[in-house]
């Protein structure tokens, strides 16, 4: 039996090379959810002797055909653009009698947005020394972080590497011609030995502004990452993911702070237009503001490709190693 009435009736092209065996995988508990979908951390019995800890996405019964389409077209997606280190791997799926079940890698540290949160320092704890960067914007709360393993004296350095890996996987993404359409540092997981895995991309949907101006769930709007021209034409490219990279690398450098805190959402587009732009994060390096503001050029053929952002963050690495 399905647990959904309407999308019992559709039925998903089953696909051998991928599918795995329901009955091997057990659901352990909930990672987090969406108003339409859930990501369960699960257990997937490969043989007798070897139990791999997976996460699995699956709709939730309030789900209608445009998430299902959503979540086949996300795993078609996956199928097709095959493996790299900085994108979320995709290791199956179960097709057959019940509801779809997608399975990736687990990121056993939660997105980037919260992870980088959780490296703010606590509201308890005293300054220390700016090299590092624990004197940074709101403190953070302490439930953010319970389940997070740290990286110590996190430094400028290990931003850039973020950065670095960030468009090393959006570069792989754009050479196979993949436009991701929500790049945020929520939509970042952070794996083992903290290596960041774009993940949610490939939607393939129709993306219209009014669906964007809603408020999501967790309270943050996806129109702080908007391109003008997708704000105002609906166009996304991958010219567009660059400037969405742009304010990621806003939110890396402001240790997942939340963009443009201080302009309201209707004035946005209008201030954007106007030229405004977000100011350098406190502390960081002029060459790292330099490649944001190149991000948030209103010419798409002035931006940077990904190819040259990951040069030119190869380039810093190596200048300040
Ligand atoms: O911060 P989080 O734990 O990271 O909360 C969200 C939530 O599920 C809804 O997307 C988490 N999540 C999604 N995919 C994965 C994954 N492959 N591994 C670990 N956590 C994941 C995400």
């Amino acid at each position: 039996h399905s647990d959904n009435t309407v999308l019992s009736e559709y039925e998903v092209d089953s696909d051998p090379k991928w599918e795995i065996e329901r009955s091997k995988l057990t659901l352990d508990h909930t990672l987090g959810e969406g108003a339409f979908g859930e990501v369960y951390k699960a257990t997937w019995k490969q043989s007798d002797t070897n139990d791999v800890a997976v996460a699995v996405k699956k709709l939730k019964v309030t789900a209608q055909e445009k998430e299902l389409i959503d979540l086949v077209s996300e795993m078609e997606t996956f199928k097709i653009i095959g493996q790299h280190d900085n994108v979320l791997r995709f290791l199956g799926c179960c097709t057959g009698p019940g509801p779809l079940y997608v399975v990736v890698e687990l990121c056993k540290h939660g997105n980037l947005r919260d992870f980088l949160r959780a490296h703010r320092p606590k509201e308890d704890k005293p300054k220390k020394s700016s090299q590092e960067l624990t004197d940074y914007l709101e403190p953070r709360k302490t439930t953010e972080t319970e389940n997070v393993e740290l990286i110590p004296n996190l430094t400028q350095r290990h931003l850039v590497q973020f950065a670095w890996q960030v468009a090393q996987g959006m570069n792989f993404l754009a050479e196979k011609k993949i436009i991701h359409r929500d790049l945020a540092a929520r939509n970042v997981l952070v794996g083992e030995g903290h290596v960041l895995k774009i993940s949610d991309f490939g939607l393939s949907r129709d993306v219209h502004f009014e669906h964007y101006y809603r408020k999501r769930g967790n309270g943050r709007l996806p129109i702080k990452w908007m391109a003008l021209e997708a704000l105002d034409s609906h166009v996304y490219t991958v010219e567009s993911d660059v400037w969405s990279y742009g304010v990621l690398l806003w939110e890396i450098m402001t240790l997942g702070g939340t963009p443009y805190p201080t302009i309201a959402m209707p004035q946005l587009y209008n201030t954007l237009k106007e030229g405004y732009r977000m100011e350098a994060p406190h502390l960081c390096p002029q060459e790292v503001y330099q490649l944001m503001c190149g991000c948030w050029q209103e010419k798409m053929d002035e931006r940077p490709s990904f190819k040259m952002i990951v040069d030119y963050l190869d380039w810093m690495l190596t200048m300040t190693n």
